[in-house]
């Protein structure tokens, strides 16, 4: 009988990503990376989220690419490389494709194989004169892309969703750097970001009433236990998501209802009742904040579309002219 390839990661892949783990463990306070939300379940539930009542930020984006699409396209120009930072299988991306004139390329990277070449797949057949190159890396590292990508007319980085949210200053300013390099001197950068709100507002989008975001929390752990070997008990650990003011910023954390100790690659961690795990940020930003934050990666914002409740953005941004 055909064996199948395994789809666990190889021996010194796993050690790796364990010892990252533990040493996110070992910190104060305990810290897990939200690259562990989205194994295949975790994807789904956030799928689920995008739905949810109180989760405001896919919708309100894609009523901005509704509405505005046409005028970013005019802004990027014809024979554009749309390089898009994760895969897109999302309406969004399709809304920007379909307004674009004559676009010459289409990028999506991502660091799942198997999450690229489903959505290329999926695109491939809708968009069948556009050249659909798939690279497989972890944006939040350089690469390299395709030479033909480099010739053409303009390269566009595309990052729907308000991900940069995720990072913390330092290294959302280092990507969106990472970006500017890629695009070269005329490219540009489509971004989305959440803005500012009511904290309450933004509590109910990270704790929804049917509890979805809650699981899609804790799921981490799982993914961790099935990946890694742990021993992570899902029913001792509650969900939390809390406004930090002076960081501007939703963090979402898991809290230990109890003493207890959790295995991970031959060590013991110890968790005290009530002690948290921080597992994301989602920063919000003003149009003010973000921008600044782009000007020390060297960008200017050349244009916002907004909602009309100013609840979400998405910019234009291109380098910054010397002076
Ligand atoms: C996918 C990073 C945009 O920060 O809103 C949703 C992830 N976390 N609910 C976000 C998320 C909890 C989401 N991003």
């Amino acid at each position: 009988m055909a064996k199948h390839p395994s789809t666990a990661p190889a021996k010194s892949t796993e050690d790796t990503l364990t010892n990252d783990v533990l040493e996110g463990l070992k910190k104060e306070p305990k810290e897990l990376s939200p690259v562990w939300f989205y194994d295949e379940l975790g994807s789904f539930l956030f799928d689920n989220i995008c739905e949810l009542p109180e989760y405001y930020i896919t919708r309100t984006e894609l009523q901005i690419m509704h509405g505005h699409a046409v005028e970013m396209a005019h802004h990027i120009g014809p024979e554009a490389a749309v390089i898009e930072f994760g895969s897109g299988t999302s309406l969004k991306t399709r809304l920007l494709l379909d307004r674009l004139e004559s676009p010459l390329a289409y990028v999506p990277v991502d660091i799942s194989r198997e999450h690229l070449f489903t959505a290329a797949g999926a695109l491939a057949k809708d968009y069948p004169n556009l050249h659909i190159v798939p690279v497989c890396a972890d944006f939040t590292q350089s690469f390299e892309l395709p030479q033909f990508i480099r010739a053409a007319q303009r390269r566009i980085v595309y990052f729907p969703g308000s991900t940069l949210g995720n990072f913390a200053r330092p290294q959302a300013r280092e990507l969106l750097a990472r970006m500017r390099e890629l695009v070269g001197a005329n490219g540009a950068i489509l971004i989305g970001i959440d803005l500012r709100k009511d904290p309450s507002i933004l509590e109910r989008a990270y704790d929804d009433s049917a509890g979805v975001t809650a699981e899609f929390n804790l799921n981490a752990l799982r993914h961790v236990n099935r990946e890694l070997g742990a021993d992570f008990d899902l029913d001792a650990f509650d969900h939390l998501a809390v406004w930090v003011e002076d960081q501007s910023r939703i963090e979402m954390h898991l809290v230990s209802k109890r003493d207890q100790v959790v295995h991970l690659g031959g060590e013991k961690v110890r968790f005290g009742q009530g002690e948290h795990l921080r597992t994301e940020y989602c920063h919000k930003y003003t149009l003010e904040s973000f921008s600044e934050l782009a000007a020390t990666a060297g960008l200017a914002v050349k244009r916002v579309w907004m909602d009309p409740n100013k609840q979400f953005s998405v910019q234009l941004l291109e380098p910054a002219r010397l002076q």
